[in-house]
C-alpha cells in the first residue's frame, strides 16, 4: 500500500488502520474529543458562531462556545502496538449532513458522543447511522453540571439496540476518550466475531 503523510510516525509495527467517525449533535463535544485524544496535531475547521445561527443552534448548555465545525475534525490515535485509528469528527449542525454522508463511508465504525441535557438532538445522527449501517458505541459527555442519569434509562431513551455500548467521557481528558474509544473497538471486534 502507497504511503500517506498520515503514516509518517506510525508505529512500524501496526498491521491494522480504522477510519473511525466522531459523530453528534450541535455542540457535544466532538471537536474538544478529537483534539484530547489525538497523538498528532489535530485538524481543526471552526468558524465563529455569529447572530445568524441564533435562531438554529441551541446555545443554552454552552453560552462559551463561540465557533462551530464547518468541516471536518481530524486526528489519529494508535491503540496498543497494532492497531491506529483515524479519527474523524463530523459537524454538527444539521445543514452539514451532506458532509455527514461523505464522512461516514468506509468508516469501521462511529463513536456518537450525546449531551445528557439534549438526548433528542441525537436521534438523527444515529437514524443516519443505522440507515448506513455503520456500526456504532454511545459515549454520554458528562458536561459539568449536567445531571447524571443512569446508562440504563440513557440506553433507552436513545432507544439504543440492546448489545449498543453506551459509555461516559469526558471529552476535555485524554484517558477518559481514549477509554471510550476502546469501547467503541472492542465492540466492532465482537461484531466481526460473531458467526
Ligand atoms: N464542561 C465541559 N465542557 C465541554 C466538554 N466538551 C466540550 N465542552 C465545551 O462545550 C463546547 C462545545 O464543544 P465542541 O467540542 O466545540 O463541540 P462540537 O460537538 O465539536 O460542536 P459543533 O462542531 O459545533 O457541533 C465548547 O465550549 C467546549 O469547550 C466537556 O466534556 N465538559
Ligand atoms: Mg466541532
Amino acid at each position: 500500500m502507497a504511503s500517506t503523510p498520515f503514516d509518517r510516525f506510525v508505529a512500524p509495527t501496526v498491521t491494522d488502520t480504522a477510519k473511525i467517525v466522531i459523530a453528534g449533535a450541535f455542540g457535544v463535544g466532538k471537536t474538544t474529543f478529537v483534539g484530547s485524544v489525538s497523538e498528532v496535531e489535530p485538524v481543526h475547521m471552526e468558524e465563529t458562531i455569529t447572530g445568524a445561527s441564533a435562531q438554529v443552534d441551541d446555545l443554552t448548555h454552552a453560552p462559551e462556545k463561540c465557533t462551530t465545525t464547518v468541516g471536518i475534525d481530524f486526528g489519529r490515535k494508535h491503540l496498543g502496538s497494532d492497531l491506529v485509528l483515524y479519527l474523524f469528527g463530523t459537524p454538527g449542525q444539521a445543514r452539514f449532513r451532506f458532509l455527514w454522508e461523505e464522512l461516514i463511508a468506509g468508516a469501521l465504525g462511529a463513536l456518537v458522543l450525546v449531551d445528557p441535557r439534549k438526548l433528542d438532538a441525537s436521534h438523527e445522527v444515529l437514524t443516519l447511522l443505522e440507515e448506513n449501517l455503520v456500526p456504532y458505541a454511545v459515549a454520554v459527555n458528562e458536561f459539568d453540571g449536567a445531571p447524571r442519569h443512569p446508562l440504563g434509562e440513557i440506553h433507552q431513551a436513545l432507544a439504543l439496540e440492546g448489545h449498543t455500548p453506551l459509555t461516559v467521557c469526558d471529552a476535555r481528558e485524554q484517558t477518559s476518550c481514549k477509554h471510550a474509544l476502546i469501547e467503541l473497538v472492542e465492540y466492532l471486534v465482537r461484531l466481526e466475531q460473531r458467526p
